[in-house]
């Protein structure tokens, strides 16, 4: 099957472009079908938003890049939709942060799967990638995603989960670990458990940790701490789902008729 022609001139023209790509990446094997509807529902979350970084949002990446900088053992977990759409955006953060273990970790798992997300992170140039062999499990979940590294996940006291289900997040935090999520839907159960929820899309919250790594490396410890601290997980939900109806209340208002005053506001 050939990729349809997208115009640049199309008022959706990145969004068509990576629906092609992930479905392109879907028969090559990378990503599984539950994953376009995956990102139905993000695309969904997405628009309610705006479809941009909203500073509460951006609040969260500050303090996640604090918390990945001041972590002993920071890993960053990535599923078959983590790597079609940010394997560029996971490397250069291996780069700006090289303690930062990247993880494969899936939810439909299968050895040709493992390696095929493995291969794309190594082709887009992260220097090492666990996860492809698994050596432990999660206690306390019975799916595949049970299945980490001991040198990775296991070990890690911050982990970042993106694109994750609520179970795993729960278990990680379970398992002692501070668990910052990466998800559109402020509603999911992952966004819920996590210690801190950062409600954006995925390139652009990458995007965003990395250059507070950037800007934020060689601050002191307590500076850092204060960053990684200003954050509280129910303000950042609430924040999301109050944007959302404000919004909502702002397009819903009927168009003031031809000659009727304009409304305040
Ligand atoms: O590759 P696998 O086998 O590990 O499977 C990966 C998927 C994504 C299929 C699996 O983890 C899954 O089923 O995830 P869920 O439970 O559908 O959760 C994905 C969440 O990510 C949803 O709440 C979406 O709103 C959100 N989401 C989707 N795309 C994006 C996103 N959030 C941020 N950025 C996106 N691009």
């Amino acid at each position: 099957m050939t990729a349809p022609t997208i115009p640049r001139s199309h008022p959706r023209y990145r969004s068509l472009m990576v629906r092609s790509d992930l479905a392109e990446k879907m028969a090559e094997g990378l990503v599984v079908p539950e994953g376009l509807m995956a990102h139905g529902r993000g695309e969904a979350f997405d628009y309610l938003l705006g479809e941009k970084t909203t500073p509460e949002a951006a609040k969260a990446e500050r303090a996640a890049a604090a918390h990945l900088l001041l972590a002993r053992h920071p890993v960053l977990s990535v599923n078959g939709n983590v790597a079609a759409l940010a394997a560029a955006e996971v490397a250069s953060l291996s780069k700006s942060l090289p303690r930062l273990t990247v993880e494969v970790n899936l939810f439909h798992r299968t050895p040709d799967r493992a390696r095929r997300v493995a291969d794309a992170l190594r082709q887009a140039g992260v220097p090492t990638v666990l996860g492809e062999h698994p050596t432990a499990r999660l206690r306390g979940l019975a799916s595949d995603r049970a299945w980490v590294d001991a040198h990775g996940i296991l070990r890690a006291d911050v982990v970042v989960v993106p694109l994750e289900d609520g179970d795993r997040a729960e278990a990680l935090v379970r398992a002692g670990k501070f668990v910052i999520s990466v998800d559109l839907n402020p509603l999911s159960r992952t966004s819920q458990k996590a210690q801190l929820p950062i409600v954006d899309e995925l390139t652009r919250a990458l995007r965003h940790i990395d250059l507070g790594i950037l800007r934020m490396r060689r601050w002191e410890p307590s500076r850092i701490s204060t960053v990684a601290q200003s954050v509280e997980a129910p303000e950042v939900l609430s924040s999301a789902l109050r944007r959302i109806r404000v919004r909502l209340d702002r397009l819903a208002a009927p168009e003031p008729r031809r000659g009727s005053p304009r409304r305040a506001g």
